[in-house]
C-alpha cells in the first residue's frame, strides 16, 4: 500500500492530519470517516496504552485516512513496535539533536538503511504481502521540534537521512522558549522560531508541520507555509462542540 500523504505533499497539498488522545476504537473509527487525510494516534500525551492503540489503528485502517501514531519517546522498541501494528508514520517528541533524528529514523527503517527489526506483524496486514520490500519507502517520519535545543540544532536534523519533516509542538516550544505553553503564541521568539522552521524547511523540501487549536488557527498556519496540520485533537474538540452547543440551547 502507497503512503498517501507522501503523495499528497509531492503534489504540493496540505495534509490535515486529525488528534486521537481518547483510548477508543470508536473514536478512532469517527475520525477516521471526517475526511482527514491522516490520523494520529497520541500515545505520549494521549490517555492511550498500546492495546488501546492497537483496536484504534485497526479502526483507523477501515477508512481512507494515513494511520500515524506519535511515540511516547525514541525508545527504538517502541518505535518498531507501533510499526508493527501498522502505524504508517512516526511522530517522535522532544528531538533535540541530530543524533536523537538519526536514532529515531533508523528505528523506522529495515537494514541496510536502519536497525528496525524484521516481523511486520499487522504491518504486513494493513500495507500488504509486499510491506518489507516498500516499508523504508512508504513510512513516514516526522521529528518534533519543541526544545530550545532542537531550534538550535534544526539544519543539522533537517540533513538527517531519510527524515521527512519536522511537526512543531507549540506548546512545549514556547513554554522552553518564553515560559509559558500556548499553541499560538506571539510572543516574538516563538513567531521568528516558527518563521524559521518555516523556511529552512521549504529551502530542503521537508515537511513542516505544527499542532493547532482549531481549523481557523490550521489555515493560518498552511497561510504562512506548513504543509501538515492538526487542527486541535479529539478532546479539545469534543469539549468545545459541548460547550457550544450548550451555550445554544441555553441561549447564550
Ligand atoms: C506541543 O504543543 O508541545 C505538542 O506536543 C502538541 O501535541
Ligand atoms: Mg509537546
Amino acid at each position: 500500500r502507497v503512503n498517501n500523504i507522501k503523495r499528497m505533499l509531492a503534489e504540493n497539498r496540505p495534509i490535515i492530519n486529525g488528534w486521537l488522545a481518547i483510548p477508543s476504537s470508536y473514536s478512532a473509527e469517527i475520525m477516521g470517516h471526517q475526511g482527514y487525510d491522516a490520523v494520529t494516534v497520541d500515545l505520549q500525551h494521549g490517555m492511550i496504552d498500546f492495546a488501546s492503540a492497537l483496536t484504534m489503528l485497526q479502526a483507523l485502517s477501515a477508512t481512507s485516512v494515513v494511520p500515524l501514531v506519535r511515540v511516547p519517546d525514541g525508545t527504538p522498541a517502541q518505535i518498531m513496535r507501533v510499526l508493527d501494528a501498522g502505524a504508517y508514520g512516526v511522530i517522535c517528541p522532544m528531538v533535540s539533536t541530530a543524533e536523537q533524528a538519526q536514532r529515531f529514523v533508523s528505528a523506522c527503517r529495515y537494514p541496510p538503511q536502519g536497525i528496525r527489526s524484521f516481523g511486520p506483524a499487522r504491518g504486513l496486514l494493513y500495507g500488504g504481502a509486499d510491506y518489507p520490500q516498500h516499508a523504508n519507502r512508504e513510512i513516514l517520519t516526522l521529528a518534533m521540534i519543541e526544545t530550545r535545543e532542537g531550534l538550535t540544532h534544526l539544519d543539522e536534523i533537517l540533513e538527517t537521512e531519510g527524515l521527512d519533516g519536522v511537526f512543531i509542538g507549540p506548546n512545549d516550544l514556547s513554554l522552553t522558549l518564553t515560559g509559558a505553553a500556548s499553541a499560538e503564541s506571539t510572543h516574538p521568539e516563538m513567531l521568528s522560531a516558527i518563521e524559521r522552521v518555516v523556511s529552512r524547511c521549504r529551502e530542503k523540501n521537508k515537511i513542516a508541520g505544527i499542532f493547532c487549536t482549531s481549523g481557523a488557527a490550521a489555515a493560518q498556519r498552511i497561510a504562512e507555509g506548513f504543509n501538515f496540520v492538526t487542527p486541535a485533537n479529539d478532546v479539545m474538540q469534543l469539549g468545545r462542540a459541548s460547550r457550544e452547543a450548550i451555550a445554544l440551547a441555553r441561549g447564550n
